[in-house]
């Protein structure tokens, strides 16, 4: 019997809002080659928690790779062409992510994304997101694409209020998520992880947020 056609292609993009776009397992082919630019990224600016303004420590670790990266202390959060911790310009974007970004961008209709910082998040289980805005940015013009590696998520997609209703939306290991336009400012969230080990990333999930910052 003949395949069907459809079937070949895999997963097809998922449309969440008018700019807002699932690219379901997008980056399961790169993955390898994303992990090999990522080992020199995380030697050089090692997961951090990062305090917040309001004194406490945030849940999720993180670093970051490009000319800018966003940090969080206690006069506020922003971003910054070097890394607290090593005083240090942050790691170069790789390649692999710039390409990716682009690539990612393009499928969703956003033409000629070229990132310049990229917010790597490491949750393990029980680590939750709580709901906010990225609006540290110079551009809200700029789309975001987010990577997600290792232990599946339930992403929460919210409005413009902090209090309007959220949609559930399960991010898997290689799933791309793509926004921008006027869904930039929405509110959103990663409800706690739960447990388990991913065969490739064992017992964690790392997300990959690739803005332009300046
Ligand atoms: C996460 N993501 O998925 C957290 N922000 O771990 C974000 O906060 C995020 O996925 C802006 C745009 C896309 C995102
Ligand atoms: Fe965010």
């Amino acid at each position: 019997m003949i395949q069907s056609d459809l079937d070949l292609f895999g997963p097809q993009p998922q449309r969440l809002a008018s700019h807002t776009v699932l690219l379901p397992g997008f980056a399961l082919a790169q993955v390898e080659r994303l992990l090999d630019a990522l080992r020199p990224v995380l030697r050089a600016a090692p997961f951090r928690h990062m305090r917040t303004p309001g004194g406490l420590h945030m849940a999720v670790a993180l670093t970051n790779c490009g000319s800018l990266g966003w940090v969080s202390d206690a006069k506020g959060y922003r971003y910054s062409p070097t890394d607290p911790v090593s005083g240090e310009p942050w790691p170069a974007l790789p390649e692999a992510l710039l390409d990716l970004a682009g690539r990612a961008a393009a499928a969703a209709g956003f033409d000629a994304f070229i990132p310049d910082a990229c917010l790597v998040n490491h949750y393990l289980p029980g680590t939750r997101l709580s709901l906010h805005q990225d609006r540290d940015e110079a551009d809200f013009g700029q789309p975001i694409v987010s990577v997600s590696l290792g232990l599946p998520a339930v992403f929460l997609l919210g409005g413009f209020q902090r209090s309007d209703k959220t949609r559930r939306i399960a991010l898997s290991h290689g799933d791309v998520l793509v926004w921008g336009g006027e869904d930039r400012l929405r509110f959103h969230g990663v409800l706690p992880i739960k447990p388990g080990v991913h065969p490739r990333m064992g017992e964690r999930r790392i997300n990959l947020t690739l803005r332009k910052a300046g």
